[in-house]
């Protein structure tokens, strides 16, 4: 921050002065808490009641949020406004879902016209390869569908088939392969037929060592079937932000779908990086896909801030991290389908807020972007719940459920969310003394046996938690819950003034490891790196020596 904002100050003294409060006392003393700090957007109800805030705390949030002037960055996202300082781009995910009668211009052109020239490219390749009007080289309708990309190139799509498998009407299996560990897709192809299979390579940059090794070995392995370079073209698509590149990988025009550099990777899933979800789930659910996401965005940019659901979402984050000191920030579904929700976020929100200088270059003074982490709320509990219980650190919780069941099969679902709502009491009331002892004097435990184990057994509570309970797991709450925290993300970037829509820390690594790479290949000892590095590599070249001779 480069000033310090007055809201700043105030929120300190709040923390200071509320920092012991009990959670449950909040409850106790207003029976309305849930009602004040709740908010139901669509399909969603957000429930943020369980934080250490006040009317006092929110007040001094919302004034910090009007202070660096959150309203005028929502705006400036939606008008293409070049909020990407460091790559000098503008940052329009928004505009893939917008209406094409909702202009936004882009270096004086209207970028909804690529957007949906290229949504109408997509629907009719998915319909073609769904309705086996596109065929591969045999003659043979297409059956599996692999998607070789990264990142950005492959959480989002693989996190949304899983979350929809459901809608799935199997006419297309779809696989991912990420890993540049040859293990994945040799596994991955092993049971599939050359013959039947397309395979979508996505990579916004197309120069993506991983992928680009990857589709090299795929696209080994069809001519291995086929002995005709020809027929690649029925087998491979792109999606790219470089057509240069996917060109000279062997694929015509008509085969490479574009994207745009003011799509960053880890918000491209709307963009034609999502033609998996089309391709399995067929068009239509992916247009509610998008349907669900343009429903939060218009309500993040019409909402006033105080009843605003993603910047209320991002104030209450503040509030826990920088205020009240937390580092972390678990993310528990209570559904099967969101079991990939938590990697998703993971890459959304660390790659886009882990950063440590604000916009000017100078270092942040305070805490930016939390850890994010987490895997099913159900399996956690039997795993690391201990630690969010009664560890050292409090670790704020999103709970994330779902009202209906997405089987008909009797006797889970209730127990499943019985399991969200008392995790979540727990969480916040603890277990005190007294309570502990008055439990096991009724179980007819000693006094010696109760003495010993009382402060084994208490809880302190006050570990706050939001709960996001959605109607149902389908595209449009998916779309919309998924809005809901790419706009989180943005009102936390521009609070700590950090540029979130930049990656240099993933750059890094990727430049050392193309240095690595022919000393991997060459023969003999590498000598010009650090003794650890050198000394790992050598090590390395030795024993892959012995491994191959
Ligand atoms: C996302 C990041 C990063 C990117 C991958 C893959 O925002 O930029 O995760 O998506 O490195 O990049 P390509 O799509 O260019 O292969």
């Amino acid at each position: 921050m480069s000033k310090r904002q007055k809201s700043w100050d105030f929120l300190e003294q709040c923390a200071e002065k509320g920092k012991d409060q009990p959670l449950k006392q909040l409850f106790a003393d207003d029976k309305k808490r849930f009602d004040k700090y709740s908010l139901h957007v669509g399909p969603i109800l957000f429930d943020y009641s369980k934080n250490l805030i006040t009317d006092e705390v929110m007040g001094g949030l919302f004034a910090l949020a009007h202070e660096v002037g959150v309203s005028e960055w929502r705006e400036r996202m939606f008008s293409g406004g070049h909020i990407n300082m460091t790559e000098d781009r503008p940052v329009l995910h928004v505009a893939l879902r917008n209406t094409p009668d909702n202009p936004i211009y882009v270096n004086g052109k209207n970028v909804m016209n690529l957007v949906s020239e290229e949504l109408r490219k997509m629907k009719v390749f998915v319909e073609a390869v769904r309705s086996g009007g596109w065929r591969g080289y045999s003659g043979k309708r297409i059956t599996h569908i692999v998607n070789i990309g990264i990142g950005g190139s492959n959480l989002g799509p693989q996190m949304v088939t899983e979350a929809l498998s459901k809608f799935s009407d199997d006419k297309l299996q779809v696989h991912y392969v990420s890993n540049v560990d040859s293990m994945q897709i040799a596994q991955v192809l092993r049971p599939l037929n050359p013959e039947e299979v397309l395979f979508v390579v996505s990579s916004k940059t197309f120069t993506t060592r991983e992928t680009l090794t990857n589709a090299k070995t795929a696209r080994n392995w069809l001519l291995a079937s086929s002995f005709d370079e020809t027929v690649v073209p029925e087998h491979f698509v792109a999606v790219t932000a470089n057509p240069q590149n996917a060109i000279d990988f062997g694929l015509p025009e008509e085969n490479i779908f574009e994207l745009w550099d003011w799509v960053g990777g880890r918000f491209s899933l709307w963009s034609a990086i999502g033609l998996p979800i089309a391709l399995t789930l067929g068009y239509e659910k992916f247009e509610e896909l998008l349907a669900g996401a343009r429903a939060m965005d218009e309500h993040f940019l019409t909402a006033p801030l105080e009843k605003n659901m993603p910047v209320i979402q991002a104030l209450v984050g503040i509030w826990n991290s920088n205020f009240m000191g937390a580092q972390a920030q678990a993310i528990l579904p209570y559904n099967q389908s969101l079991h990939m929700f938590s990697a998703y976020l993971q890459q959304a929100d660390m790659e886009s807020n882990g950063k440590s200088v604000d916009w000017d270059g100078n270092a942040v003074p305070h805490r930016t972007g939390s850890i994010i982490w987490g895997q099913l709320g159900i399996n956690g509990q039997h795993a690391f719940y201990q630690y969010l219980h009664q560890g050292q650190n409090i670790v704020p919780a999103d709970f994330i459920g779902a009202v209906e069941s997405s089987t008909t099969v009797k006797g889970h679902h209730e127990y499943l969310m019985a399991n969200f709502f008392a995790q979540t009491q727990a969480l916040m009331n603890g277990i005190d003394e007294e309570q502990v002892r008055e439990e096991l004097r009724a179980k007819g435990k000693t006094k010696d046996y109760i003495d010993n184990l009382v402060c084994h057994k208490v809880h302190q509570g006050s570990r706050p938690t939001n709960s996001i309970l959605l109607e149902t797991i389908d595209a449009f709450s998916l779309g919309s819950l998924l809005a809901l925290y790419e706009h989180k993300i943005f009102v936390q970037g521009v609070i700590w003034r950090v540029c979130s829509f930049d990656q240099w820390g993933v750059e890094l690594g990727k430049e050392l490891a193309g240095h690595i790479l022919p000393q991997l290949e060459k023969n003999g000892k590498v000598a010009q790196q650090d003794s650890s590095t050198m000394g790992l590599i050598n090590h390395y070249k030795k024993v892959r020596a012995e491994q191959t001779s």
